[in-house]
């Protein structure tokens, strides 16, 4: 078991809460270590992740109170932050990001990792970096122009101050900002269509959207013809294909 995050699943759905919310879930080493280990050992019952935190926040980035003495940031990056981003993205089964609070630093990057980001209208997305002399990391300098263009993602890199959620989702940064009040109920039913869905057909969802920034139409349209092929092979395939014509909802089992 865990100390710095907690780790539950239920009906598919696994939940890993970030658990330091004395410091707004600050990233110390051992959280890093814990997120990668959970999300690299997924047990197969398993078709959807939620990402959150406990407390007001989501996550404020990099624990800063064992940084002063830190001299090599490079290696912290190399060895503790990109197998966390990479078991991210390397997830088999979609992870939302349900963002409850303020989202600082690497915490704003690790929820952008997420498949689908969905947040509170409370919480805000900073930039922080700047505001004690670096730069933004953790996958931030890849996604965030590719999601809002380099005007928007220089501004906020530039001048780190909070964008809100309904700006965020506005600038098309996440998926969408919901009420406080309907937060937890919103991404519940979220969570629970993912786990419900063609699990396999999610993950080829995600691999041609993350290809699809270095390929030329040709390569994406044989990437498209590959994973069509594969996923015109799964049971959910027959599934959905059979409950449309037999006029009832799919029951995907994510084979
Ligand atoms: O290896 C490397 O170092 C490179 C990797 C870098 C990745 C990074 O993420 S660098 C960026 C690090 N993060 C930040 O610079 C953000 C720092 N935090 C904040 O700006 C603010 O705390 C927030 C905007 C996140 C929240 O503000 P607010 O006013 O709602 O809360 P607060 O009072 O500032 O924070 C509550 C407590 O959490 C407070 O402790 P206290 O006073 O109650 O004892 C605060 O010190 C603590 N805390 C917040 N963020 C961090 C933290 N403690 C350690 N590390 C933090 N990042």
């Amino acid at each position: 078991s865990y100390e710095s995050i907690q780790f539950g699943i239920k009906d598919g759905i696994a939940t890993l809460i970030l658990n330091r919310p004395q410091v707004m879930n600050a990233l110390s080493s051992q959280m890093r270590l814990e997120i990668t280990d959970a999300l690299t050992t997924l047990p197969s019952e398993v078709r959807c992740v939620v990402l959150t935190g406990s407390g007001r926040g989501f996550c404020s980035g990099q624990d800063l109170t064992d940084r002063v003495a830190a001299t090599n940031l490079e290696a912290t990056l190399r060895d503790e932050y990109e197998p966390m981003l990479r078991a991210m993205t390397n997830c088999p089964v979609p992870i939302i990001a349900a963002v409850n609070g303020v989202a600082a630093g690497a915490g704003a990057n690790l929820a952008l990792a997420a498949d689908v980001v969905i947040a509170a209208e409370s919480a805000t997305f900073i930039q922080a970096f700047t505001r004690i002399g670096l730069i933004p990391d953790a996958g931030g300098t890849f996604i965030i122009p590719r999601a809002i263009g380099n005007a928007r993602a220089m501004g906020m890199m530039l001048f780190a101050e909070p964008v809100t959620a309904r700006q965020a989702m506005e600038w098309g940064l996440i998926w969408e900002a919901l009420p406080d009040d309907d937060f937890a109920e919103g991404v519940a039913a979220r969570a629970r269509k993912l786990a419900q869905g063609p699990t396999l057909a999610y993950r080829a969802i995600r691999k041609a959207i993350t290809e699809t920034s270095q390929n030329d139409l040709d390569a994406q349209l044989a990437l498209e013809a590959k994973l069509q092929g594969e996923a015109g092979r799964t049971t959910d395939f027959v599934e959905g294909v059979t409950a449309f014509l037999e006029k009832r909802p799919a029951k995907f089992t994510g084979h």
